[in-house]
Order: C-alpha cells, then structure tokens, then sequence
C-alpha cells in the first residue's frame, strides 16, 4: 500500500495529472490536457476547451469546445496510451442544453478505416445545461474516446470531457469516505448513536453494538458530514439483522452541501425500496454521481425508527477548484447507459 502510494505521488510529480481523494488513493483523469480534435472549430472554442479540466458550462468562459454547424460533427481526445475505460464524465453547456442530446461516446484503439473498430460506450439522451452526467463504459479498451453527434444541421459542444480508467464505481481502489466522515442523527435511543454507522463495522445483529437507532418519530433521519465535497457515486447501506429489516423500506439517500433542514433537502441520489436483513446493498446515485459533502439518509412519514449498521460512501473524484461549483454550490452528475 505505502509502496503504491508512493509510486503514484511520483507519477503524479511527473505529470500533475492525478487527484487524490482524502486517503491518498488517486483518481486519475486520463483526458486531461490530452491531444484534442473536432471536425470543425468555432474561433472560440477549439477542442481542447474540453480537456482543460475546468466543467464551467458558461460558454463566455472560454472553457468549452464548439463545433460549426455541419452533418454529423464529432469530438475526439487521444489518450495517448491505451486504457481500459469504465467511465466518462461529460459536463453540457449552460446554453442550448438540447444540442448533446443522442450524441454517442466512442472508444477505440485505432483511427483506421474512420475510426470503425470502436465499441461504443454510450448513448447522451439529455444532460440538463450545466450538469456533468457521468457514463460507465463496461471496461472498454481504447486510446481514443470519440464524441459522435449523428444528423445533419448539428452543432457539438462540450464544457468538459473526464476519462477515467478506474472501476471506482463499485468502490475498488478508492477509499470508504463515511469513515473520515463525522455523524449526527434526529434522535438516539439509548446508546445507539450516529457513529455506529461510520464505525466500520458491517455487523447486522442490534446487540452487538455497532448499528444506530433512533427513537420513534417522524422523519427520523441520520446525516454524515464528509468535511468536504465529494462527487458521490454510490452509497452502500448495511440493514439490521435480527428483526425489523423493514423499517428501512423507503428510505431516502440525500446528498448535498445545504444544511438546511439538517440537509435533508439535497439532492436525492435513491430510494431504498427494501434490505434484507442482515443485507449490505449498494445504491448507484440516479444520474451517475451527486456533488455533496452532506449525505443524509431520511425515512419519511410518521411512527418511524431508524437503524443503520454501515454506511459507505465511494466518490468518483474529489473537487480541487471550489470555483468550479455551480450555483449555491451544488452540482449534481448523472448517468444513462446505451
Ligand atoms: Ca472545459
Ligand atoms: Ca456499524
């Protein structure tokens, strides 16, 4: 681990294009400052706009690529090496929102016969202006990741494109953020506070000691502080073992950076619909990922308890630039597959 941790900070003393996350795990970008295309370029927004590392969606920003208008544009960045893709971020423009809508993302080794031996890694159907939607690719090997707009009159236009090699969707390689974090919840009975889901303890039966538990009211909610923003991708929630497992049927995950109503008004990344008992399950964030340094989980309605043994929390990247923030600070991601 030490020995990793090492190689990577040389690697990224050599190269600068690395984030850590808090543990020191990287993440790493692999289109950054890379070798951009396009079919065509406005004056004002050449390809590598889209590999500046910057997602600002104002198009006056001088941070987004623009294409004229013309029959199936497209966008490329060569990565320079050949990877295994598992995941391209996108981040659309403030303006004409609509304009990446049925756009395809292309990964490939090769640029001969146009670019054919690809495999093709998703469909956009829409990102709302100004999001960052993030796509899995299915570990797709290629060297060139292609953005491919099909139809006539079109106009391709990209504030931000982040390519990263890293399977940090399921939670490999990158740290469980809970556990840096800081708890609180609406209640506690007896002595089952917050922190017994941040302990790192999956243990799913109440008398042992590691699972939270409120007193009965309504909305009880339990709130973890990560101490900075994270993109959050998934959120695993261990369920009680004993009896009761239920009692979590509805529940909802929130992620954001308001502590208004002890955050329990961020952005919604799922809904726990049921856990087994004992069960751990891991919940994707709809859309991809959600930008919050608050994670809230809520069971709303009257007459409620709530119990959680574990909650884990993997993120896809870690903000370096708080500038980069959209309004009031939040900024949600999101996905959709081909
Ligand atoms: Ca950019
Ligand atoms: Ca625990």
């Amino acid at each position: 681990m030490i020995k990793h941790i090492l190689t990577t900070y040389l690697l990224f003393l050599l190269t600068g294009e690395y984030l850590f996350t808090q543990l020191g795990v990287l993440m790493q970008n692999v289109a950054l400052s890379r070798t951009a295309d396009q079919s065509s370029s406005h004056p004002d927004g050449p390809a590598r706009n889209a590999v500046d590392g910057n997602r600002d969606p104002n198009f006056a920003k001088g941070s987004c690529s623009l294409t004229h208008q013309e029959s199936n544009p497209w966008w490329r960045v060569d990565l320079q090496n050949v990877y295994t893709v598992t995941a391209v971020m996108i981040t659309n423009r403030n303006e004409f929102e609509n304009r990446l809508d049925g756009a395809e993302i292309w990964i490939g080794n090769s640029l001969e016969d146009n670019g054919a031996k690809k495999s093709r890694c998703a469909i956009i159907s829409h990102i709302p202006k100004g999001r960052t939607f993030y796509f899995p690719c299915s570990s797709t090997e290629g060297r060139y990741v292609t953005v491919f707009l099909p139809g006539t009159k079109k106009i391709l236009t990209l504030c931000d494109v982040q390519v990263f090699p890293l399977d940090y969707a399921d939670g490999n390689h990158v740290p469980n953020l809970a556990l840096r974090g800081k708890a609180f919840q609406s209640s506690t009975l007896s002595n089952h506070d917050a922190s017994r889901a941040i302990d790192g303890r999956r243990d799913s039966n109440y008398g042992d000691g590691f699972c939270t538990h409120t007193l009965e009211e309504t909305n009880p909610w339990w709130r973890l502080d990560l101490r900075e923003t994270h993109a959050v991708t998934s959120v695993k929630v261990t369920n009680r073992g004993d009896c009761c497992a239920q009692r979590l049927d509805g529940a909802e995950i929130r992620i954001g950076n308001s502590a208004e109503n002890n955050g329990n008004d961020n952005p919604k990344c799922a809904s726990i619909s049921h856990i087994g008992e004992g069960k751990t399950v891991t919940f994707y964030c709809e859309g991809g990922s959600v930008m919050g340094r608050f994670v809230n989980v809520i069971i709303p309605g009257p007459n409620n308890y709530l119990t959680l043994c574990e909650v884990e929390v993997y993120a896809a990247d870690r903000l370096t630039n708080q500038s980069r923030l959209g309004p009031r600070g939040v900024l949600q991601c999101g996905h959709n597959r081909a």
